[in-house]
């Protein structure tokens, strides 16, 4: 099936979670896709699903892999070159122990993934994104990047970058076509949390149970919202929690 009318969407990390969640509700309303992971048997079911809606192409990428996201964004498809909505989503948190017991290789792969990744991927697709009339680049960043809390750590930093990231790119780009959302999500429910503590299951459910978190479906929800405001208007960051999570007073610690 094509879908000449609309733009081509190029998702990282669709393998699950928001980004999952994200080629789903593009592919409804018919938008080419690219779809990237380290996933190979996710993405081959994924785009056989979606296959049914709209033209779908994957390919499996490490965003960490600079050589390689290049060679990815080089050999694009024909059909699939003018990627037009950039949704920079693969990313992850290890670990929420306090930093003094944090692993120096956790750190690593979070700032490699998240800031290194996420640049790789920006620098190579930027000549595509600016040859058209209007794109739209939407990362990833978190309520981690703009509040601190224990245990956050290069996570929280890691997306303060990503912040500071977009917004340094809105300035370069303002007055071009080229658009650049921050969404900065609170609590939401994903194999995140999964990731984040090496699949401990029962901290998953106790982190979730009874907070009505986010689902994935709504920031898909959200990221689509963005992509289809009128080319003159802009979403420079959008902070999204769920109703039941607040900030809340600042710890003193008496001695
Ligand atoms: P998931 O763990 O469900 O999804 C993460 C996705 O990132 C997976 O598809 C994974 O695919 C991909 N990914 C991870 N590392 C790499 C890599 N090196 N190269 C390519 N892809 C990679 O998490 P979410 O959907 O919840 O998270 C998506 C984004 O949203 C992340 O950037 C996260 O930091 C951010 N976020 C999440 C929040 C939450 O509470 N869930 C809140 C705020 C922001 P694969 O393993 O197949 O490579
Ligand atoms: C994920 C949100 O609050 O778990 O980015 O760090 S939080």
């Amino acid at each position: 099936m094509t879908a000449h009318q609309h733009p081509v969407v190029l998702i990282t990390g669709a393998t699950s979670g928001f980004g999952l969640a994200t080629a789903k509700k593009f592919a409804e309303q018919g938008y080419p896709l690219i779809l990237t992971g380290r996933r190979e048997e996710r993405l081959q079911a994924l785009s056989s699903e979606l296959s049914a809606l709209t033209d779908v192409h994957y390919s499996v990428l490490d965003v960490r892999d600079s050589e390689a996201v290049t060679a990815f964004a080089n050999n694009l498809p024909e059909r699939f070159k003018q990627v037009a909505i950039l949704v920079n989503n693969a990313g992850l948190a290890l670990g929420a122990e306090s930093a003094d017991k944090a692993k120096l290789s956790d750190w690593h792969t979070m700032i490699d993934t998240n800031v290194t990744g996420l640049v790789n991927v920006t620098h190579s697709l930027l000549p595509v994104l600016k040859a058209q009339q209007s794109s739209t680049i939407i990362n990833l960043a978190s309520i981690a990047g703009n509040w601190p809390y224990p245990g956050s750590h290069v996570y929280g930093a890691s997306k303060a970058f990503v912040a500071q990231f977009s917004r340094n790119l809105r300035s370069d780009f303002a007055g071009t076509g080229v658009r650049v959302t921050s969404l900065e999500p609170g609590l939401s429910e994903s194999e995140f949390s999964l990731v984040r503590f090496n699949g401990d299951q029962d901290k998953y459910d106790s982190i979730y149970e009874g907070t009505n978190a986010i689902q994935p479906e709504d920031i898909a929800n959200i990221i689509f919202w963005i992509a289809e405001q009128p080319a003159h208007i802009n979403i420079n960051s959008l902070e999204v929690m769920p109703t039941s999570q607040a900030w809340d007073s600042f710890k003193i610690v008496k001695q």
